[in-house]
């Protein structure tokens, strides 16, 4: 018996020793040290062995054992490092190759338009104000003026969830909000977000769209200060030689209320397709919070005024950049949307 273990342990030397890469080395390990391999067998076996003998056979079994792993260690070692030095030396890495560029992404052509926005509107000293798009119809309607029989309430041009609640069908309702939570204190505040209405998707009409609205509220609050605003901020966002022009309109929330052009940044005024020959785009819409929507949230009109104005960052974008169909802002194309890297640094 000890004479057979001593011939194993010479032919696994043997073998391993013989074994010429890592593959080779472990078909002995499998083959000597695994499961079905003779070793094991011969630990199975010692039962059948008289009492006596078992002890010391158990302890030769593994001392041949241990020594049969140790041997196949350092060859496994050696074996593994020939095999990485054999790749080493048939590689090669060719260091004067150009690096690949990292593409970086770009923001979203409505947040770069947003955030332009919002930019100009912060460095005038305004806040950043947002609400939920879930809203009651307090807040979307009652609040600004619009009574129950108003033909903007009807069914048709909302997103309704229950009888009191829809989806916010402009960021007014935010406004209206932070009114009633100022409790009669001064306001300046602008506010962007997804509205939603009921309307069939084409070129120039989304069912979801973006809106920013802005408020301002307190004491001497004058159609002056907000056609100032508005003048600066045309100039910000479509250049220094821009002009406007304010031509009376009507909102429920705002009276007096006026629509705001832009004189035409591409032809200057002179007449061309943007401005569909008249020299002035439309942009925006603004007024005088009506006297009957500050009373509502707690701020009394013969003390304090204020101005409002909402734009469409779409209709912004689709103008400054040229872009002829609103649905390209949904689709998340990366040939419309990679289009819009920001180049300034
Ligand atoms: C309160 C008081 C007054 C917000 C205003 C407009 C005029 C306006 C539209 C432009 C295109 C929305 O994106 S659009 O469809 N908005 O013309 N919005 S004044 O007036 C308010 C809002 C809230 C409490």
């Amino acid at each position: 018996m000890e004479a057979q273990l001593e011939q194993l342990k010479d032919e696994a030397l043997a073998k391993i020793e013989a074994a010429s890469d890592v593959k080779a080395l472990n078909e002995v390990r499998v083959a000597y040290l695994g499961k079905k391999g003779p070793i094991t067998d011969l630990l199975k076996g010692m039962g059948k062995l008289p009492a006596e003998e078992r002890p010391k056979m158990g302890a030769l079994v593994n001392v041949i054992r241990e020594a049969v792993t140790e041997v196949l260690e350092v060859r496994m070692a050696k074996l593994e490092e020939q095999a990485i030095n054999e790749q080493l030396a048939t590689e090669s890495i060719d260091v004067t190759l150009p690096g690949r560029p990292a593409r970086t992404g770009n923001h979203h052509p409505l947040t770069r338009v947003v955030e332009d926005i919002e930019d100009f509107f912060i460095s005038m000293g305004y806040e950043i104000a947002e609400g939920p798009e879930v809203e009651k119809d307090y807040y979307n309607f009652e609040a600004l003026n619009l009574p129950k029989d108003h033909p903007a309430r009807d069914m048709q041009d909302s997103f309704y969830i229950s009888k009191d609640i829809l989806l916010r069908t402009q960021t007014s309702p935010v406004q209206a909000r932070t009114m009633e939570a100022k409790n009669g204190a001064p306001i300046k505040i602008i506010c962007p977000g997804k509205v939603y209405r009921r309307d069939s998707d084409d070129a120039t009409h989304s069912h979801q769209f973006t809106q920013i609205e802005g408020l301002v509220v307190g004491e001497n609050i004058r159609m002056s200060d907000l056609k100032g605003t508005l003048d600066l901020f045309a100039k910000k966002m479509f250049g220094t030689e821009r002009e406007i022009r304010l031509r009376p309109s009507f909102f429920p929330f705002t009276e007096p209320s006026v629509e705001m052009d832009i004189s035409c940044f591409k032809c200057g005024g002179s007449g061309c397709n943007i401005c569909k020959k008249t020299g002035w785009i439309e942009i925006l819409g603004a007024g005088m919070v009506h006297p009957n929507v500050l009373r509502m949230s707690g701020y009394d009109p013969t003390v304090v005024s204020g101005f409002a104005f909402g734009m469409g960052p779409e209709r912004v974008a689709m103008l400054k950049y040229g872009v002829e169909d609103i649905r390209h802002f949904y689709t998340n194309d990366v040939r419309f949307v990679s289009q819009f890297h920001r180049t300034e640094v």
